[in-house]
């Protein structure tokens, strides 16, 4: 079951001008960052509120590393801004699995390594009315 918005995704070119933006205008400052090579981004977690499932929302902050990756493509093609949306869940493999079973895609086989240790993956953006989404499991209250 997805029980909440676990984060937004925004491309930037610039992860630390971005920071300093998002602490300057509101005041929300990074709880986490990190360098995922897989996923092909440098980024940053700024913890917005808890949520009633036992998570919280975030925004992810998302600068590419390659020009090739899925955010450097993006960002090539539209400049920056909102690139996805993440659903939380309890249990990501099932969830996706039902989702798939409805005829979305869902990119990958088997859920990939996100932020702070989560289990991610993503359902295609053509199958999704233009957004592409993504489901997460944390890795766990401590995690980060
Ligand atoms: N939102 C909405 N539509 C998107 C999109 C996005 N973020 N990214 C691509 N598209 C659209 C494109 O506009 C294009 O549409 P048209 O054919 O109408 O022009 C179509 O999808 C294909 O796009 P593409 O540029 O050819 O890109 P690819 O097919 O190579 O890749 C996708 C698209 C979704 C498969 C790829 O971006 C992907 O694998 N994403 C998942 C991984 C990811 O985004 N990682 C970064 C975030 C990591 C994290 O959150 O932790
Ligand atoms: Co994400």
């Amino acid at each position: 079951m997805l029980t909440r918005i676990d984060h937004i995704g925004i491309a930037c070119r610039d992860l630390d001008k971005t920071v300093e933006f998002y602490r300057a205008t509101y005041g929300f400052e990074v709880f986490h960052s990190e360098v995922n090579e897989e996923q092909g981004v440098r980024e940053a977690m700024l913890k917005i509120n808890d949520t009633g499932d036992g998570g919280a929302s975030y925004l992810q902050l998302l600068e590419p590393i390659r020009e090739d990756s899925p955010v450097g493509k993006w960002l090539a093609k539209n400049g920056e801004g909102v690139h996805h949306i993440a659903f939380g869940t309890a249990d990501v493999d099932t969830d996706s699995e039902e989702i798939r079973a409805k005829g979305v895609r869902v990119l990958y086989e088997q859920p990939r390594t996100g932020s702070m240790g989560s289990r991610i993956t993503f359902l295609h953006p053509k199958d999704c009315g233009g957004v592409l989404t993504e489901l997460v499991t944390a890795a766990g209250p401590d995690a980060h």
